[in-house]
Formats: structure tokens, C-alpha cells, sequence
């Protein structure tokens, strides 16, 4: 996590093109007299023209229609996947020319700064849904480069659930609430979802991944990201390689626990939008290294599964991830509805160098984004600050609603005399973009290739790459979700796919859901693929929440002491206690309680710390435990003062793995460190 230094911060600012572009069109209020946006000066805002104090309210009244009428239109639809997001801005750098791979201007030199917005996503939930329940998350990046904008539209999934296009309609009805009583919100532990997976092969693969932790994630900030399609990258001599992009975040990929999640839902539904914003306003900026795996060309056919099949990954162990650059978020936006609201990606957005590969549900969705955008946001959706890109861009294209500029001059057509047949055509050597020509051959038809045929081999390498407790939380999830299924048969059919899967899943899953488990082959892959498994990972403190709950006459030196080695860990402390305000401890020491057992739910906490004090109310200690009980269940690191131990000692937790107390050693501090770093003590 990259560390605002020296008011790098905000020479990163004024770096940032797109940041000054944004700047052109913020509009400060505050301080200002209140004006119709017509202009005129309003001297009343609050009391609508009656006809008499107690009078019918008049229709001449254009200051109440104006506001009113504004109001009635403030919400655009929301997105129809993904409806749920948060955005960043920051900035994108190759760390050397990737030359021979791309032409792509802004992957040739690493002083190239190209500024980037993110946002990160829900698929299934509405705009309002709460942000910690089990979903796949959506990692979509804009870059704005020199060249024009390059989307990079991925989830935190490297595959998907289906394999063309057209079906993604039924995907995504059989996801969201049902219709007749839009019931569950954003959540898939339902009928219909469950019945589409069981009657779609195709999903096998995806629906071990959206069973695994993959979709609760501690952070936006611990989440990998991927572009799940084949692209091609092309170079200058016109050689095109295959690629698969990846982001790796340099927290490491961690996520949540079900039981955390779900609490979590109550307690903070904002909880991951909020530890961005809180985090990049605090000058911890997110960091993700840019990854690709290459293949050549002539290496198409070399996996026993269709490279252009987006149900597949290609091992990391076999094709390496190359990480060729990084991107850091440094700045939350202005407006969250004129930035992330409004933002339009498409994975269509591409610049020169970069290509589509025939994957049939990336051709899918090039036609979907821009269809969407007209419908969601206008017309001119692309004219909006968000879109534009940071380059000059000329064209025929003319009015239309809410056109953003005022073309002059009245030629607009191309093939003219007039404007010296301008805007003109850029040739490919000049930075024009021209299609990689790739071979194309056969009979138009409706059918799926052979080659997408073995939908069981990759779901079962993702099993074989799990450690057992990650296997526990997957049985664990099968057995929530099709526990919520109410039609017996359509559980039976989900189970019957997992035993193709894993056998030993399948006995686990239908003894619990009342199904049996049919007499059928499961795959016989071996191999598995650690890279896939979210505990093979960085374990870092940094940015981390602990909570440290304290009492009156607190022992202040030993505080002191702890909070500053955690600050220079960069663990985050939050003291905790009965109620708001000033609390006295030894040797002078005041700390400022803004947070009380009340408002601050354990799960909300990556660990905690137990202070207390001399003279503890039984309430007092009660409250302590229960908060001290929940880190426990959920495997956290907890600590204990002198002071605190008295209070959990009754707990029965001493000395088991990852709590640490303190026994005067003088070591506490660090130990307790050491084990923040840990984050998950699953043996206890
Ligand atoms: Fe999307 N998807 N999608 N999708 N998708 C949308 O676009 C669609 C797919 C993804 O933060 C929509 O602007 C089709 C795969 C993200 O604004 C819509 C198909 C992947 C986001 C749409 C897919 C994604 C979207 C909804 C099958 C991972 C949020 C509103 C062919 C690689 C972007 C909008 C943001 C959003 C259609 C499949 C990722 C309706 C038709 C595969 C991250 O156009």
C-alpha cells in the first residue's frame, strides 16, 4: 500500500490530466447566492406561491416547477448487473516497454503516467444492497490514455458462468430477486438461480468459484482482478500474442469469512465502499501490479480446453503472469453520481495494439455496453466528464440530447472539399486503429464449438487447489445456498453436478440438504493449481482495524507504548469503550472515545486489543466479552492488558493460537503485530 510522502500526493494531482479535465467541470456552491439555473436570484427557497397564507398553491410558481421537476428526474436507471459500485481515481505505470508484445502508447515507457478510474462492483444487488454478501465483485478500469480510452472490464473471477453471449439474459434473470415477489436481494441462495446452474453444465467451473471465500472479500483492496476474456496484444510489426490480464493487489487477496459477512451486512452495509474512501483519504493507496499471461500464436491449440472459451483459465503454473506495471488509486471522487454513476465502460474501449480475441461472449458484450449506455445514461454519454477522453477527438457526430459541445462550422460529413476532407482518417502507421486481420473460415451457424465441451476438468482443478479449510467454507456455502432452496429437485440436480465434480463435496452437501448423491464419474483430474487458493498469499498488518477497547485509569504508559508500535506497523487502532467522550488514564495519558460498544460491531474489526482498567462495570466487561467472543469465532488475533486478561480469562481462550496477553516480557507489541499480520489463526 503506497503511503502519501512529502505532498507526493499532490504533485500526483496536477500530474493526473484527467483530474485537471474533471476540474474544468466542478462547480463550487458553497459560499454562493442561490440562483434558478436560469440564473435569477431566488429569495425565498422554502415557501412555495400560495394564494394567501393558507391558500391553493399557485401554477405560476417557476421556482417550485423548476427545483420539483429537476428533483423527479435526479435518478438515471440503474445499471442492470453490477447496479452497486464505488469508484477512484489514480494512475497506471508500465514498469518497461512492453514493445514486443503491444504497440499500446501507454505500455512502452514507464515515466508515462496514464491516468486511470476504477470501479468496483456488485453483480446482483440493487444500487442500495448491502456490500458484504456473497456476489461476484466487478474490477472495471478506465484508462485514459494518450491514445484514447482502454477499458479493462473485468471481475475478481478469472472465468465465467456461461459461454456465449446470448445467454447471459437468462443468466442474469435466474440471479436477481424473483420476479413475482422480488425476493431475495442480490443474493443467488434461491430457486432460480440454483435451478439455472443445475440445468447448465457450462456453470460447473464458476459455481465452485462463487461458493469459495472469492465472493466475500475483506476489501476492495485485497481483491484480485481479471480480465476473464482471450485479447490479443499487437506490436508494430503487426505480431499478435494472445492475453489473459490480471491485477494483483499488493495487500495480498484476503477476504472474509460467511458468518462475518453476513453480520457485516447489518452492521455497516456501506463497509467496503467505506474502507476505500476512508483508506485513500487517509493516504493509503490501494496498489495492484498488471499481470498478463502470453501466449503466441501458433500456441492456440496447446491446452486440452478452447482458449476462447470464458469458462477456462490458463494455470498460472503453466503460463506464468508476467506483471508488467502498477496501478495506484490515490483519489476519491468529487460526486459520486457524476463520476461512478455515470462512468460508461465497455470492453469495447480499445486502442491501438490491443485487440478481441472470437471468444463468443466478448463479442457478446461488445454489442451489449454501448446499448446500455445510450439507455442508462443518453445519448451523449460519452461526452460526459467522466468518459471523455484525455486526447483531442474530432468527428461527424452532431447533436442529439444533451450534446456537451458547440461544433462550429457547418461541414460534417466525411468526403469533403469544403474542410479539406476533415476530420481526416488516421493511416495505422500514424497511430490509426486498424483490426488485427485474423483468419476467419466456416458456415454461419448457431452452434457451440466441440472444443467448449469438458465443463467438469477446471471446476475440479479449482477443488484440488484448495486447502481444507477453504474446502469447509465451500461445503459450507453449498450447503447455505441450496439450503434456501425450496424445490427438493432442483437441490437434487445442483448436487448431482457437484458429484461430477468431487464426490466426497457431493456426500458432504447432500447429506445436509436431504438429496442423495448419484452413481456417477467424478473428474479425474489431479493436478491443482496453488496459485488459485486465496491462502497462498502476502500477509501484510498494514491498514488493518484493530479495535482497542478501553476503560477509566487505564494504564497510560502501556498504551501509549502499543498504539505507537501499531501506528508504525500501520495497523489502524479505534478505541473503544462505553460511551463517547474524554477518558483518564495513568501517567497524564487522555485518550478520545468516538466509537462505544453501541455504535462499532466486532465483525467490522480485524482484530482487537483488550486495555480495560482498574474498576470495570460488570456491563462494562460483559460487552468486552462478547466482542472478544466474536473475534474469537471468526479466528482473529486478540490481545490483552494486564488489565484485560482479567476480563477474558474467564473465556477459556488463553493460550490458544493467536491470542496474545501481556506478561510483562515487553514483547506484547510486537507479538501482537506479529499476529494482526497472520490476520486468520484457523486452527484454533
Ligand atoms: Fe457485464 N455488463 N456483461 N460482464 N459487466 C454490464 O454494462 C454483459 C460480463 C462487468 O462498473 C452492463 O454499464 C453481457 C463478463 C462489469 O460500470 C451490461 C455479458 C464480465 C460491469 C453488461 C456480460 C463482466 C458490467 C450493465 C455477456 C467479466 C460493471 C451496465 C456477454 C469479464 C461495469 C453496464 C461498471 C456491466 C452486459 C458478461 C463484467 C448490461 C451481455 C464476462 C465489471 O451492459
Amino acid at each position: 500500500m503506497a503511503k502519501r510522502q512529502d505532498g507526493r500526493g499532490d504533485q500526483d494531482r496536477k500530474e493526473s490530466k484527467k483530474i485537471e479535465q474533471l476540474q474544468e467541470f466542478v462547480r463550487v456552491n458553497e459560499g454562493k447566492e442561490l440562483t434558478a439555473s436560469e440564473g435569477v436570484k431566488i429569495s425565498d427557497d422554502e415557501n412555495t406561491l400560495s394564494a394567501g397564507e393558507r391558500g391553493p398553491q399557485l401554477l405560476e410558481d417557476f421556482l417550485f416547477r423548476e427545483k420539483l421537476a429537476h428533483f423527479d428526474r435526479e435518478r438515471i436507471p440503474e445499471r442492470n448487473v453490477h447496479a452497486r459500485g464505488y469508484g477512484a481515481h489514480g494512475f497506471f505505470k508500465v514498469y518497461q516497454s512492453q514493445a514486443y508484445l503491444t504497440k499500446a502508447h501507454f505500455l512502452q515507457d514507464p515515466t508515462c503516467e496514464t491516468p486511470v478510474f476504477v470501479r468496483f462492483s456488485q453483480v446482483a444487488g440493487s444500487r442500495g444492497v448491502n456490500e458484504t454478501n456473497r456476489d461476484v465483485r466487478g474490477f472495471a478500469t478506465k484508462f485514459y490514455t494518450e491514445e484514447g480510452n482502454f477499458d479493462l472490464v473485468g471481475n475478481n473471477i478469472p472465468i465465467f458462468f456461461i459461454q456465449d453471449g446470448i445467454k447471459f439474459p437468462d443468466l442474469i434473470h435466474a440471479l436477481k430477486p424473483e420476479p413475482h415477489n422480488e425476493i431475495p436481494q442480490g443474493q443467488t441462495a434461491h430457486d432460480t438461480f440454483w435451478d439455472f446452474i443445475g440445468s447448465n453444465e457450462e456453470s460447473a467451473a464458476m459455481m465452485m468459484w462463487i461458493m469459495s471465500d472469492r465472493t466475500i472479500p475483506r476489501s476492495f483492496r485485497t481483491m484480485e482482478g481479471f480480465g476473464v476474456h482471450t485479447f490479443r496484444l499487437v506490436n508494430k510489426e503487426g505480431d499478435s500474442h494472445f492475453v489473459k490480464f490480471h491485477w494483483k493487489p499488493l495487500l495480498g487477496k484476503h477476504s472474509l469469512i460467511w458468518d462475518e459477512a453476513q453480520k457485516i451486512g447489518g452492521a455497516d452495509a456501506d463497509f467496503h465502499r467505506r474502507d476505500l474512501w476512508t483508506n485513500i483519504e487517509m493516504g493509503n493507496f490501494p496498489e495492484y501490479e498488471l499481470g498478463v499471461q502470453v501466449l503466441a500464436e501458433k500456441d492456440e491449440f496447446m491446452f486440452d480446453f478452447d482458449i476462447l472459451d470464458a469458462t477456462k483459465l490458463w494455470p498460472e503454473e503453466v503460463v506464468p503472469v508476467q506483471i508488467i506495471g502498477k496501478m495506484t488509486l490515490n483519489r476519491n471522487v468529487t460526486n459520486v453520481f457524476a463520476e461512478t454513476e455515470q462512468v460508461a465502460l465497455h470492453p469495447g474501449n480499445i486502442v491501438p495494439g490491443i485487440d478481441f480475441s472470437n471468444d463468443p461472449l466478448l463479442q457478446g458484450r461488445l454489442f451489449s455496453y454501448t446499448d446500455t449506455q445510450i439507455y442508462r445514461v443518453g445519448t451523449n454519454f460519452k461526452q460526459i466528464p467522466i468518459n471523455r477522453p484525455v486526447c483531442p477527438f474530432h468527428n461527424n457526430q452532431r447533436d442529439g440530447a444533451a450534446r456537451y459541445v458547440i461544433d462550429k462550422g457547418k461541414v460534417a460529413y466525411k468526403n469533403n472539399y469544403l474542410a479539406g476532407n476533415t476530420p481526416s482518417t488516421v493511416p495505422g502507421s500514424k497511430g490509426g486503429f486498424v483490426t488485427y486481420p485474423s483468419m476467419v473460415e466456416g458456415v454461419k451457424i448457431r452452434k457451440t464449438a466441440k472444443s467448449f465441451d469438458d465443463h467438469f476438468s477446471q471446476a475440479r482443478l479449482f477443488w484440488n487447489s484448495m486447502t481444507d479449510v477453504e474446502k469447509g467454507h465451500i461445503a459450507t456455502a453449498f450447503s447455505f445456498e441450496l439450503g434456501k432452496v425450496e424445490t427438493l429437485e432442483v437441490r437434487q440436480r445442483v448436487v448431482n453436478m457437484i458429484a461430477r465434480v468431487s464426490r466426497e463435496l457431493a456426500l458432504t452437501v447432500a447429506d445436509d440438504v436431504g438429496v442423495e448423491v448419484p452413481n456417477v464419474n467424478e473428474s479425474k483430474v489431479t493436478s491443482s493449481s496453488p496459485a488459485l487458493s486465496l491462502m497462498n498469499t502476502v500477509y501484510r498488518p498494514d491498514t488493518l482495524k484493530v479495535a482497542v477497547i478501553v476503560d477509566h485509569g487505564f494504564n497510560g504508559r502501556e498504551l501509549s507504548t502499543v498504539i505507537n508500535a501499531m501506528k508504525s506497523a500501520g495497523l489502524q487502532p479505534t478505541f473503544i469503550s462505553e460511551k463517547q467522550g474524554k477518558l483518564e488514564g495513568t501517567n497524564g495519558v487522555q485518550v478520545n472515545i468516538k466509537h462505544k460498544f453501541l455504535t462499532d460491531a466486532p465483525v467490522v474489526y480485524d482484530g482487537v486489543y483488550v486495555v480495560g482498567g482498574p474498576n470495570m462495570s460488570e456491563t462494562f466487561q460483559y460487552k468486552t466479552r462478547q466482542f472478544v467472543i466474536e473475534q474469537y469465532n471468526h479466528y482473529k488475533p486478540i490481545g490483552a492488558s494486564q488489565y484485560g486478561q482479567s476480563v477474558i480469562g474467564q473465556l477459556g481462550i488463553d493460550g490458544r493460537p493467536g491470542v496474545v496477553v501481556a506478561d510483562g516480557q515487553g514483547d506484547f507489541a510486537e507479538k501482537f503485530i506479529n499476529a494482526m499480520a497472520k490476520q486468520r489463526f484457523w486452527e484454533r
